[in-house]
C-alpha cells in the first residue's frame, strides 16, 4: 500500500494572499507554514486582539504585511483573497460569517463554533451563498496513519464493529476545565471516526473514573466516552490531559475479521542503559506536523479556485453537536441522544 503525505503545488501561477486573525501558538505556526513551507501563498493581513502578539508574528515571519485594527477591516480588505482563523474558538463564528458575507475562503481552525447553533448559522449561510467557502482544521484526516488506518477498514477487516481510543496531553494550563476535554480535544476524535468510519453518532455517555491528583475543582481528569455510531460501532475514548509522559494518540478498530491499529510516530529504537527504549513525542505540534502542512496546502489549492475542500461546515457542524451531546453527558450520568438533521446536498 502507498499513501504518500506530501505536499503538491497548487497548478497556478497565482498566489493566494491570506489575512490570518489570532496570532497565538497555532496563528504563528500557520503563517510560518504559508510564508515558508508552503506553495501558492502568501500572508498580506494579521490581526490578532493583542496588537504586540500581530506586531510580533508579523516582524518575525510576514514584514510586508499589514496589521489591521479589526478582523473585519482584515476580511474586508482588497489585499486580502482568504481568511485564516486560528483566534480562540469562541470568536470563531463571528469571523467566518463575515468571510463568507465577503464570499471569501476561510480556514477555520476547531472548533468551527462553540455551540451546535453557531455552527448551524455558518452552515446556513455557506448554503445560501451555494457553493464551499469554509474548511475547519481537522487536520488528523490527513494525517498519513490514519489515511493508512482508513484503507484498511474499508477493504481488510470486515465490518468494523468497535473502536479502542486514547487522547493524552502530557498536562494543560490551569484555565483548562472539565468541558473543554470534549470540545477542544475529543473534537479531533468525533471527527476523525466519522470520517473513518463513514457513519455519525445516535448516542453519547460519559464516565468518570478515579480522578488524578493534578485534576482540580473545575476540571476532572481523566475522562472516557463512549459513543455509539448510526451502524451500530461502540466507540471509546480515554481523554487524559495530565497523564505526564507525553502526547498519545491512540486507535484500534476492530472488525469482523480482524483489528487495525493506528500506527506510531516514526522513532528510532534503541537498546541502551539494559533496556530497549522508545521516545515518545510530547507536543500536538510535533505529533501532526505534516497533517498540518498536507492540509493548509489543500486549502491553498482549492482557496485559489474560489472555494474550499476537505472537512466541510457540516462537518464542523456535526462536531458541535456531537460535542454538545457529550458536554450535556458530562452532567448527565446517562445516555444522551444525539439528532442530526439531513445533511445539505452542498455537503454531499
Ligand atoms: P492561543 O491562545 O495561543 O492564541 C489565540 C490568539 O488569539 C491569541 O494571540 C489572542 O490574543 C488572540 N485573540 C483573542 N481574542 C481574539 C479576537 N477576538 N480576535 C482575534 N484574535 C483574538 O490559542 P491557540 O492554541 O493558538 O488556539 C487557537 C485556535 O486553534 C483554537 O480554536 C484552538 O482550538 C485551535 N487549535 C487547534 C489545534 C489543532 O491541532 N488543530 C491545536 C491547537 C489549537
Ligand atoms: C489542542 O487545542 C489541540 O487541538 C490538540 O490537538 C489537542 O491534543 C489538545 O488536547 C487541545 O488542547
Amino acid at each position: 500500500m502507498t499513501i504518500a503525505q506530501t505536499i503538491t503545488a497548487p497548478a497556478t501561477t497565482r498566489t493566494l494572499r491570506v489575512g490570518v486573525i489570532g496570532t497565538g501558538m497555532i496563528g504563528r505556526d500557520h503563517t510560518r507554514r504559508l510564508a515558508q513551507v508552503l506553495a501558492g501563498a502568501t500572508v498580506t493581513g494579521l490581526y490578532d486582539y493583542s496588537a504586540e502578539a500581530a506586531a510580533a508574528v508579523q516582524a518575525d515571519l510576514a514584514p510586508s504585511a499589514t496589521v489591521f485594527a479589526t478582523g473585519e477591516e482584515l476580511i474586508a480588505s482588497p489585499e486580502v483573497d482568504a481568511v485564516l482563523v486560528t483566534s480562540p474558538g469562541f470568536t470563531h463564528e463571528a469571523y467566518v460569517l463575515e468571510a463568507i458575507a465577503a464570499g471569501k475562503p476561510c480556514f477555520c481552525e476547531k472548533p468551527l463554533a462553540t455551540t451546535a447553533e453557531g455552527a448551524r448559522r455558518i452552515v446556513e449561510a455557506e448554503t445560501a451563498h451555494g457553493t464551499r467557502l469554509v474548511q475547519v482544521g481537522f487536520m488528523r484526516r490527513y494525517d498519513v496513519g490514519y489515511r493508512m488506518l482508513k484503507e484498511v477498514v474499508d477493504s481488510r477487516i470486515g465490518q468494523p464493529l468497535m473502536v479502542h481510543a486514547a487522547h493524552r496531553n502530557p498536562s494543560v494550563p490551569e484555565q483548562y476545565v472539565t468541558p473543554m476535554a470534549i470540545h477542544d480535544t475529543l473534537i479531533h476524535e468525533i471527527d476523525v471516526f466519522r470520517w473513518l468510519l463513514d457513519d455519525d453518532y445516535v448516542s453519547a455517555q460519559v464516565i468518570f473514573p478515579r480522578a488524578t491528583s493534578a485534576s482540580h475543582a473545575a476540571l476532572k481528569d481523566p475522562q472516557i466516552i463512549l459513543l455509539e455510531t448510526a451502524k451500530g460501532i461502540r466507540i471509546d475514548v480515554e481523554v487524559f490531559v495530565n497523564c505526564k509522559y507525553g502526547y498519545d494518540i491512540q486507535c484500534q478498530v476492530v472488525g469482523e475479521e480482524g483489528l487495525a491499529n493506528l500506527p506510531e510516530p516514526m522513532s528510532i529504537t534503541m537498546r541502551k542503559d539494559a533496556s530497549l527504549q522508545n521516545p515518545i513525542l510530547t507536543d500536538w505540534k510535533d505529533r501532526f506536523v505534516a497533517s498540518y502542512d498536507v492540509e493548509l496546502q489543500d486549502w491553498i489549492a482549492a482557496a485559489l479556485a474560489g472555494t474550499a475542500s476537505g472537512p466541510s461546515a457540516w462537518d464542523g457542524y456535526a462536531a458541535a453537536v456531537t460535542s454538545d451531546a457529550c458536554v450535556e453527558a458530562q452532567e448527565a450520568d446517562g445516555i444522551v441522544k444525539i439528532d442530526l438533521p439531513a445533511r445539505p446536498a452542498l455537503y454531499a
